[in-house]
């Protein structure tokens, strides 16, 4: 079996990491162990994700794109003029492109991604493009909430544009109380368009999280070369594998790094064990009905209004409206 050659080994975690430290402990003492996906996403892991948006078994963005393309017009319809768009977690705005052409009364744009430097690089990219509307980016997890940008204009209503499947990257309690964060910060008349990936054949489904190109398995090993580099850990990513498999009660795809042998790593001063076989959760990646987003959508307050599919009913978007 390979192994890697050990990590350098700093003398302890930098200080800004222990709030890192104190969660990445407590995933890998739970049973079953995991970590929370947003730690996929260093910058090695953005990338590996972008290249897996371009992969012929990764469906979702490919045809979450065509749906909106097809009928950008009738959401722009929705969300009317003069409104504020609002995007959590915007990254390269790639899809908000799709949506701005067909929105020229739009009064302003605000991008919220935790990465500064990706932002503030897609915002001067999205305000050269729109020169008629404002566009505010805000460097913030939105997941926590933060404070909307006062625009030039007052707004006719606030939308949130939510599209790429990433509510379903969060579990039932969760995706609640960002649904109902969501429509506290639209406020009363706002508006919610989101991508939702619907429930289908599980071998499709399984196949789009296992890539035959092995980039999906790049990507979650990653996490654990980020776990080595940052935190000092000593995993060896030769005694892991990639595995994604379809949870039929949980109605959903679940990435795991499974431990091929029995063995211990070393982080932040403590030893973990694995069993041989054992799963260590990386993400959750849950498929909805309608009936079930409607439901979930219902509970945080949110009223359906439109929905929009393509061919095959794969993918879902999906417009709302505050209660
Ligand atoms: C970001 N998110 C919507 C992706 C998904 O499909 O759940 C993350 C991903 N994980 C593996 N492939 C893609």
């Amino acid at each position: 079996m390979r192994r890697n050659p050990p990590a350098p080994r700093a003398s302890r975690p930098d200080a800004t990491d222990w709030l890192l430290v104190a969660d990445v402990l407590a995933g890998l003492h739970a049973t079953p162990k995991r970590l929370s996906p947003a730690y996929l996403y260093d910058r090695r892991g953005s990338q590996l994700f972008e290249a897996i948006c371009d992969l012929p078994e990764y469906y979702l963005t490919r045809t979450e794109t065509g749906i909106l393309a097809r009928h950008a017009a009738e959401m722009a319809a929705c969300v009317g003029g003069q409104a504020l768009l609002l995007e959590p977690g915007s990254g390269s705005s790639r899809k908000t492109r799709l949506l701005l052409d067909a929105l020229p009364g739009l009064g302003a744009y605000v991008p919220v991604d935790i990465s500064r430097t990706h932002l503030l690089e897609a915002a001067r990219a999205l305000q050269t493009a729109y020169p008629r509307i404002e566009v505010l980016p805000v460097c913030a997890d939105f997941t926590q909430g933060f404070t909307l940008p006062p625009p030039r204009h007052r707004p006719s209503r606030v939308v949130v544009f939510f599209p790429g499947s990433t509510l379903g990257n969060f579990d039932a309690p969760q995706a609640v109380r960002l649904l109902e964060l969501m429509r506290r910060t639209a406020g009363a008349g706002g508006g919610l368009l989101v991508g939702i990936d619907l429930a289908k054949d599980p071998a499709i489904l399984e196949h789009a999280y296992n890539d035959a190109a092995g980039v999906t398995a790049a990507f979650n090993m990653n996490l654990l070369v980020r776990l080595n580099r940052e935190l000092a850990a000593d995993f060896d990513t030769g005694c892991f594998r990639h595995e994604a498999v379809w949870m039929p009660a949980q109605s959903r795809i679940e990435m795991h790094l499974v431990s091929v042998r029995a063995q211990s790593v070393h982080i932040a001063g403590e030893s973990i064990a694995f069993a041989a076989g054992e799963p260590l959760v990386t993400e959750h990646c849950h498929k909805y009905t309608a009936e079930s987003f409607a439901h979930q959508a219902r509970s945080a307050g949110w009223a359906p209004r439109r929905a929009w599919s393509d061919p095959r009913g794969w993918f879902s978007v999906q417009y709302l409206e505050t209660v």
